[in-house]
């Protein structure tokens, strides 16, 4: 039951109108009628929510204004207090972040002999592929293959995506599902043993591999144990404030504060792989994030100010179903899962807007015209929403579904007194993806010799805009590839002598040529969160 009697009485309407609800299928959207909607209602598409960047290798380009703040702030150090021939950690391949895409890099290096330590800001396993619910794509079915999942995802990223990486993606995908497998995964599987997919938001072929509605969870805890068990040094409560090159401009470590006692120390590596994540926990736009809270951007400023090129750093994805309701719940995940297995989107008068598995963009600029434009939406204490209705799961499936394939979105609701089996919820778009980032190429290098990165911080991928499931699929896929190609690096390479921090003053000189005078403390590390007075 809902605490407010009003949305009782709007919940009964939807109840009302299940019936005829279940039997609709909204047509899809032409691809005109796509754009015009991306354009008029979603938030990239926002004047005034952007600031061109002043300095740095992406100069001229647009960025939401909370990453331009960071990406042109100041350094939390200076090179005069860093001693760089006090060297605290040695090693062949640095990794920074310990999420599903900094573990699989370390597993692999450290597969290939190389000597690897992660360094991460909270402690591993503190990552947004935690949070990742609804599934991992891969074309592993007889009626599917690669080349249709590489049209898909292509085609849902407006056709954007570096090619090659698209197609490293796809091709890798079936592997990376035998490797977790592997390694303990505990998939969904049928009596036989063959793993149960379903669709996802712009699949034309069922092929997301799930555990439950925690994918994320069960794909970090395998992860993490495979890390510790190979006895990989973990440094973690310690976070990478600056990467450390050498006299020829190739990253050669990176400079780290211990986040208690704020003691700097030097890390030299003949490798680095940045894996920091997301930035969900900038709000942009003032949206609520479905992000860990370490989700900071603290991986592209460390490669902005070090020649790494962004890409696509202006396109965010807006997870079209964040809990509206309860407030103590604001922002949080309701998995696209939720949709796949049948749940429809329904405006206050009880009729389904717009066929429930477009792709997020659309999803969510339509959820955004229906509260605004067409005035359809249900007034809650934060703001505007639109119903998804969860019994029209087991209206389809039968009783038990719920329990059986969302266990944890019951969970979530349950707590707050809400029956998701017998009442439907209050979602709207919540910040969930940087579909940008670091751009790589398909051996996960950046333009900055001997530094990789790989997850959510690197950008080319997916395009302006990304697929459900192929987010954790990329974690497998990129990580597992930055790591044997960081470490191939690392094995024919001497240790890097004459260790440099010049680029932060060659940084903060162009700045104030520019007249930037911005004390903006970058990376960002933590979010603020403190009551103003
Ligand atoms: O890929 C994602 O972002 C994902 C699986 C999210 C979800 O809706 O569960």
């Amino acid at each position: 039951m809902y605490k407010i009697d009003k949305l009782n009485e709007l919940a009964e309407l939807v109840a009302a109108n299940r019936e005829k609800n279940a039997d609709l299928e909204p047509a899809r959207m032409t691809a005109e009628e796509k754009d015009s909607l991306l354009s008029a209602f979603h938030p990239d598409y926002k004047q005034g929510e952007f600031t061109v960047l002043s300095a740095g290798v992406n100069k001229g380009d647009k960025v939401p204004t909370q990453l331009a703040e960071l990406l042109q702030g100041k350094s939390r150090i200076t090179a005069e207090q860093i001693d760089l021939g006090k060297v605290d950690y040695d090693t062949d391949v640095l990794v920074i972040g310990g999420g599903g895409a900094g573990a699989s890099a370390a597993i692999e290096a450290d597969e290939s002999g190389a000597r690897t330590m992660i360094v991460t800001k909270l402690r591993i396993g503190d990552a947004n592929t935690m949070m990742a619910e609804g599934g991992i794509q891969a074309a592993d079915k007889p009626n599917d293959s690669p080349a249709i999942h590489y049209l898909d995802a292509f085609g849902g990223g407006h056709f954007a995506a570096k090619p090659e990486l698209v197609n490293k993606l796809v091709t890798k995908a079936p592997e990376a599902i035998l490797w977790l497998n592997k390694l303990g995964v505990e998939f969904d599987k049928e009596a036989d043993g063959t793993m149960v997919t379903t669709h996802g938001g712009g699949t034309s072929r069922k092929r997301m591999h799930a555990a439950k509605d925690y994918t994320g969870a069960e794909i970090m805890r395998t992860l993490r144990d495979e890390v510790l068990n190979r006895g990989i040094p973990v440094i973690d409560f310690t976070s990478a404030v600056e990467i450390i090159l050498d006299d020829k401009g190739r990253a050669a470590g990176a400079v780290l504060m211990n986040m208690e006692t704020k003691e700097l120390l030097v890390a030299r590596a003949k490798t680095v792989v940045i894996a920091t994540g997301g930035a969900g926990r900038l709000h942009y736009q003032g949206f609520p994030t479905s992000n860990h809270y370490g989700a900071t951007a603290d991986g592209l400023v460390l490669g902005y100010r070090v020649g790494a090129k962004l890409i696509y750093a202006d396109t965010l994805q807006y997870h079209p179903t964040g809990a509206a309701y309860p407030e103590q719940i604001f922002g949080a995940l309701v998995t696209e899962k939720v949709r796949s297995l049948g749940a429809k989107l329904v405006n206050i008068d009880g009729e389904v807007f717009m066929h429930p598995l477009e792709t997020r963009d659309v999803t969510a600029a339509s959820i955004i015209r229906e509260c605004s434009e067409r005035g359809k939406g249900i007034e809650t204490n934060e703001g505007q929403a639109v119903w998804l209705d969860t019994p029209m799961i087991e209206y389809k499936h039968g009783e038990g579904t719920i329990e059986k394939r969302i266990p944890a979105m019951m969970r979530m609701f349950g707590k707050y007194g809400i029956d998701i089996r017998k009442e439907p919820i209050l979602v709207y778009p919540t910040l969930h993806y940087q579909n940008g980032g670091l751009e790589i190429s398909d051996d996960c290098s950046t333009g900055v010799e001997n530094l990789y990165a790989a997850g959510e911080v690197a950008g080319g991928i997916h395009g302006r805009n990304r697929l459900m499931g192929n987010s954790l699929l990329d974690v497998i896929v990129f990580g597992r590839n930055a790591g044997i190609y960081a470490a191939s690096k690392a094995k024919g390479m001497e240790v890097p002598e004459k260790l440099t921090l010049e680029h932060i003053e060659h940084f903060s000189r162009e700045l104030e040529s520019e007249g930037i005078a911005n004390e903006t403390a970058s990376p960002m590390l933590l979010p603020k969160y403190a009551r103003k007075a």
